[in-house]
């Protein structure tokens, strides 16, 4: 039986490629992870993701999930995987970063998050414990630890007491789990979440706590809240230098093509943000040549193919006239082509480091390509 991580280079510094095996099929990094918050990637088709986008594993939100459909209908369904009809890996987010993002009120204490729905106003409690449950009765095949993500700035004391948190929960997090197995017959690998906001001295704290309990992967949080780039960066690196070798490495909500080659660069395996789908709704294409917002004038006349060096078939098939006729007049279709593309373009950009690494010219690779990357056409 296949090992749940192996690592495929010798060379490359920090970078890594490698193979994640899951009982849902495997999973090449690094990777890149579309964000499919409340079981649907949005307006992107299942079918559309595994065929053409080729995403090898998609992320669940268990904030929303819980609160829609609800744990009766997805225990009713047998599960996400089945409920969505994806046969493939799934990764579920474990409620507490969402709870901060979404909902207008809520009270933190040590025992759990209580909130008011973003939905209906209705009151919630999520716990270390309930959210484990929850993330069970979904059973994706990772699944995260409940913790808090410290905003920035953040004070140093109240970055100190929240890691300690969210160290204490990591315990609760594990002892439900090993009392409470899976309930649909395949494996589910719980990763917990170092913390400690852009203190390295904290970040040395979590990072060995967090590689003591000795778990499956591992997952480096409260980055990319709003830090220049530089200290995420500091922190990723410092983090990766701890976290264990051979366990997978998962950057949380992160980010831009530029960000995500620096953190491969850093030692990081996968990484997830809704910034292709987000910013496809609103005419941001993210390309091989530079970034187009295709609501521009500049597009009405060009019948060229919406991104020459695409590798999604909307890339070849439509002109960015079209895709900007569609932007213009508000048809849905325009979202729909728009995050095709930006999804199908974030899988690429990780499979060719992924190549880069294992032929072992990643940082020249990665280095050259950036500035083309950033500019805007
Ligand atoms: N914790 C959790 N989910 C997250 C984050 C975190 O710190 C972030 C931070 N960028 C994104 N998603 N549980």
């Amino acid at each position: 039986m296949s090992p749940f991580f192996e690592i495929n280079n010798t060379t490359t510094g920090k970078a890594r490629a490698g193979t994640i095996t899951t009982d849902h099929g495997t999973i090449q990094t690094p990777i890149f992870m579309p964000v499919g918050t409340v079981a649907s990637v949005k307006t992107v088709h299942q079918r559309e993701l595994k065929d053409n986008i080729k995403a090898q594993i998609i992320l669940g939100n268990t904030y929303h999930l819980n609160l829609r459909p609800k744990m009766d209908i997805m225990q009713a369904a047998g599960g996400l995987h089945k409920f969505m009809n994806w046969d493939l890996p799934i990764l579920t987010d474990s409620g507490g970063y969402q709870v901060f993002s979404l909902s207008k009120s809520r009270k933190l204490t040590e025992e759990g998050v209580k909130f008011k729905s973003h939905i209906d106003g209705s009151l919630h409690f999520i716990s270390p414990e309930k959210s484990m449950e929850i993330q069970r009765q979904i059973g994706a095949d990772i699944f995260m630890a409940f913790d808090e993500c410290t905003p920035y700035p953040c004070d140093y004391n109240l970055a100190k007491d929240s890691m300690e948190m969210t160290h204490r929960w990591l315990k609760r997090c594990i002892k439900w789990t090993e009392e409470n197995p899976e309930i649909y017959g395949h494996k589910q690998r719980l990763f917990p979440i170092v913390q400690g906001s852009t203190y390295s001295d904290l970040r040395k704290i979590s990072a060995e706590f967090i590689s003591e309990q000795n778990a499956a992967g591992n997952a480096i949080g409260g980055l990319s809240v709003g830090e220049p780039e530089e200290e995420m960066y500091r922190i990723t690196d410092e983090v990766t230098d701890i976290l264990p070798k051979d366990k997978p490495r998962y950057l949380m909500g992160v980010g831009t093509p530029w960000n995500i080659l620096e953190s491969i660069g850093l030692g990081v395996d996968m990484m997830d943000c809704v910034m292709p789908t987000r910013n496809a709704r609103n005419a941001m294409l993210f390309t091989w040549g530079g970034i187009m917002n295709m609501k521009n004038k500049k597009w009405e006349n060009d019948f060229s193919p919406l991104d020459e060096f695409g590798t999604s078939y909307v890339d070849s098939e439509y002109s960015k006239a079209y895709v900007r006729h569609l932007f213009v007049a508000k048809e849905y279709l325009a979202k729909q082509i728009a995050s095709v593309h930006n999804l199908a373009f974030y899988v690429d950009l990780v499979r060719v480091a992924r190549e880069h690494i294992i032929a072992g010219d990643f940082y020249e690779w990665k280095n050259s390509i950036i500035p083309t990357l950033k500019q805007r056409l």
